[in-house]
């Protein structure tokens, strides 16, 4: 049978993307303006566009394809699954060995209190997950007034209703009535924008107090769970200064409260380790997870249940009424066990910490150098550089967000992505790429700062 997908130029395709597709997150009247970019296949860690230009993938998609694209293996386990067994639930008493071998498999790479895992189709119904599931643990173990979940301004974890919620993020919030009751938010540990005159030490401890003064403001017998990412992805990889996790798990267990460490973004190996609660040593109680368990190949999700959690849900708590058409779908599960095999076998975490970030740390690190940029930060291969007006004093822009966005476009006119957050720009590129590859994104991103320069001393703004 003849490909479902036509040949069209890339005019055509733009054509119709305007007239037909309404794109996440996305202003539709900018984009009308300038026409969609049109990306139409990928190797490694390159894009193709669909006038064959290349582009190195320095987000692997969206912080996901860590394995990086056209591994054969990952379309051979969707294919043979899809004649095997293309769909059926786990609902009513039924199971399906895909779904059951990834269980089994995520109880041995996760750490030791992980046993357990509810599958999902994504990271924001993850994280839906972790509100229903923290909410019915304490209703079972009869404190139902523990409602309430913790969270920080500038956090991500996804865009359903619980999802946005528990972020932080105000334009999100600003619309559609957010956040859902029950959901409070602190400050997060970011030193570089917020941290003044304290070293990083001193402000990792302020920040993580914050928790502390909340629960004693709504009172310890509140609150349900804190949630935090160990490394903020979306809000600008804030990597929190090493006193904070430490400070936030002595809190969460003095107070009893759950701990919920997100690992949409830092799980499966991004940090160096299999997941960041490991890099920073905390003891979560639930790991939502997403993006690299399938390394992106297919949509999947979940929520990692520690022992604690999962010893009441499984023993005391009856039916919990809910779940997914696509809870544990076989095809994403076996794709998962593959992306998950791969990376052991080819020993893709060790790598990532022996070799390829202290390599593309002492990289990154030489653009610390250039006049634009603030702070030059990086944990394994997810990493940041703070665009300022002044280094000395880490004086902003005048108008955040548009500086990021000139370094942006001029970084994928050179052939390279790495994303704007306001202005920080930001890199998370798939766990497979190599010394040449980190070199060449290296100058990519030192040409787009160059450039920017130039740019902003033209138009008088420097
Ligand atoms: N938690 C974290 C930490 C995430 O980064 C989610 C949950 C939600 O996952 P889903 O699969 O529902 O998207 C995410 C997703 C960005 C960007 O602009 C980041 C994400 C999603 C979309 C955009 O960096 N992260």
């Amino acid at each position: 049978m003849a490909s479902s997908i036509p040949e069209r130029s890339t005019a055509e395709w733009q054509a119709l993307d305007a007239a037909h597709y309404i794109h996440p997150f996305t202003d539709h009247a900018a984009l009308s303006k300038k026409g969609t970019r049109v990306i139409t296949r990928a190797e490694g860690v390159y894009l193709y566009e669909s006038d064959g230009r290349r582009i190195l993938d320095g987000m692997s998609g969206l912080w996901c394809v860590n394995l990086g694209y056209g591994r054969r293996e990952l379309a051979d386990a969707a294919y043979r699954q899809m004649q095997e067994l293309p769909y059926y639930n786990s609902f009513f008493q039924v199971a399906h060995p895909p779904a059951i071998e990834l269980a089994r498999l995520l109880s041995e790479v996760t750490p030791p209190q992980f046993k357990h895992v509810f599958f999902t189709g994504s990271g924001s119904e993850a994280n839906d997950t972790v509100v229903r599931t923290v909410r019915h643990y304490w209703s079972v173990l009869g404190q139902p007034q523990r409602t309430v979940i913790i969270s920080r301004h500038n956090a991500y974890h996804g865009s359903t209703m619980a999802g946005a919620s528990l972020g932080g993020m105000k334009p999100m919030h600003q619309q559609g009535g957010l956040p859902i009751p029950g959901i409070v938010h602190i400050r997060q540990p970011y030193w570089f924008g917020e941290g003044g005159d304290l070293s990083p030490e001193e402000f990792g401890l302020v920040a993580a107090r914050a928790l502390e003064e909340k629960i004693l403001e709504l009172g310890p017998d509140t609150v349900a769970a804190f949630i935090g990412e160990p490394i903020q992805g979306a809000g600008g990889v804030i990597i929190p200064p090493p006193t904070y996790w430490p400070e936030i798990q002595r809190i969460v267990d003095k107070y009893g409260i759950l701990l919920v460490a997100d690992e949409v973004i830092c799980g499966f190996g991004r940090t160096g380790r299999w997941f960041g609660s490991e890099y920073f040593g905390i003891r979560p109680d639930l790991m939502p997870i997403a993006k690299g368990l399938s390394s992106g190949y297919l949509p999947i999700g979940g929520v990692m249940v520690g022992d604690r959690v999962a010893a009441v849900m499984t023993d005391q708590a009856g039916e919990f009424h809910h779940g997914f058409t696509y809870s544990g779908h076989p095809v994403a599960c076996a794709v998962a066990c593959t992306a998950i095999n791969i990376l052991r076998d080819e020993r893709i975490v060790a790598r990532v910490a022996d070799d390829l970030a202290p390599y593309l740390q002492q990289r990154w690190q030489e653009l610390a150098s250039h006049p634009l940029v603030g702070e030059a930060r990086i944990v394994g291969l997810i990493g940041a550089l703070e665009l300022v007006k002044d280094k000395a004093s880490r004086q902003s822009f005048p108008d955040p967000g548009e500086v990021g966005l000139l370094c942006r476009d001029l970084c994928i006119a050179n052939g390279l992505v790495m994303r704007a957050v306001r202005d920080t720009m930001i890199i998370a590129p798939p766990l497979v790429i190599t010394h040449a590859q980190i070199d060449e994104l290296v100058e990519k991103a030192r040409l787009a700062l160059d450039q920017t320069l130039e740019q902003l001393h033209r138009q008088g703004r420097l």
